[in-house]
């Protein structure tokens, strides 16, 4: 959000406030006030003029001024109601210079998965990518979608479900371990340095059940419907720390891990991995004791199987 239309929001929610007094305030116009105050209302906000002044009497549902309304991380949302894929959109900005921008949709028609695999996206989610450009090497990367996956769940947690991660990158709730999220990142850079990593985080809020996979749930499902722009700000804010806190992702995710000491497959692109996953190790390769060894394993589909 622009700055001053962020200050002018602000001073409404901490209101009524006089249209004279908030121009004098901010250091503009009346007119520029009430262009900030008009442009609100057309993104949903409910600002009444009484005789004291300006007021905040409502907040939108969800949206890009709902999201950034009370963000404390550094990024601008590019909302839009629809969208083929909020990656593909974001890997456009990124080639176009943006950085800190998440791109957000409530429904994708061409939603993508690992390996263009479909993702069901319907009207209800929480379908977003994360721009960022961090002075990584590629090889480092993974530990982004780590990040996210932390991220992820922990905003889960926050609504009352209890979400475990599966390595890599997918949020699991419940005994029978349905899929409520799943992550997508996707990089561009040198040998040496990455120039943009695009973080798509999928999320399965305010859907029927019925609107998704088998193996997948519904925040809906679970909890009923959710507050999907304070869900939003909390992943976006516990995936700021934990990026800017590379050392601090591992710990975390092994915290709220579902695959570590279980038995595991793991189809790789260099074959079948089948043992005990016992530990992650940075960036993000998954350590399975096999009956041959260790095997360390940096990417893959990761099945878990029942203990023999
Ligand atoms: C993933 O792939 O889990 C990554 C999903 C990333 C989606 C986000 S949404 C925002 C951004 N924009 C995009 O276009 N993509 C990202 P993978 O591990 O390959 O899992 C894909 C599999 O999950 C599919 O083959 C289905 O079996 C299953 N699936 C499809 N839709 C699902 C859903 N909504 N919820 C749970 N599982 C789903």
């Amino acid at each position: 959000m622009q700055e001053t239309r962020r200050r002018v929001l602000e001073a409404l929610a901490d209101g009524p406030v006089g249209g004279p007094a908030l121009a004098d305030r901010l250091g503009v116009s009346r007119a520029a006030v009430w262009k900030h105050v008009e442009a609100l209302r057309e993104a949903g906000f409910g600002v009444e003029s009484r005789d004291d002044g300006y007021a905040l009497t409502d907040v939108p549902e969800f949206g890009g001024a709902a999201v950034e309304f009370g963000l404390e991380a550094p990024f601008d949302v590019d909302y839009h109601d629809s969208l083929p894929s909020t990656n593909d959109r974001a890997r456009e900005l990124a080639g176009e210079g943006a950085d800190d921008v998440v791109v957000l949709a409530d429904e994708q028609t061409g939603g993508r998965g690992r390996l263009d695999r479909e993702w069901a996206s319907p009207s209800g989610g929480v379908w977003l990518s994360a721009v960022c450009r961090p002075e990584l090497p590629p090889a480092r990367v993974p530990v982004y979608t780590l990040a996210a996956a932390v991220a992820t769940t922990a905003a889960v947690r926050e609504v009352g479900v209890d979400a475990r991660i599966k390595w890599p990158n997918d949020v699991l709730v419940g005994d029978n371990e349905r899929k409520v999220a799943g992550i997508l990142t996707e990089m561009e850079g040198e040998a040496d340095r990455v120039s943009w990593v695009v973080v798509g985080v999928g999320l399965n809020a305010n859907i029927d059940a019925g609107a998704v996979p088998e193996t997948a749930t519904t925040l809906r499902e679970r909890v009923g419907d959710v507050d999907r722009a304070a869900l939003t700000r909390a992943l976006l804010e516990r995936f700021d720390e934990l990026r800017a806190d590379p050392e601090s992702v591992l710990p975390a995710w092994r915290e709220r891990a579902a695959t570590l000491g279980r038995r595991v497959r793991v189809e790789t692109p260099g074959g079948e991995v089948v043992g005990e996953a016992v530990d992650v190790e940075f960036p993000g390769r998954l350590i399975v004791a096999t009956d041959d060894g260790r095997r360390r394993v940096s990417a893959g589909d990761c099945e878990h199987l029942r203990p023999v």
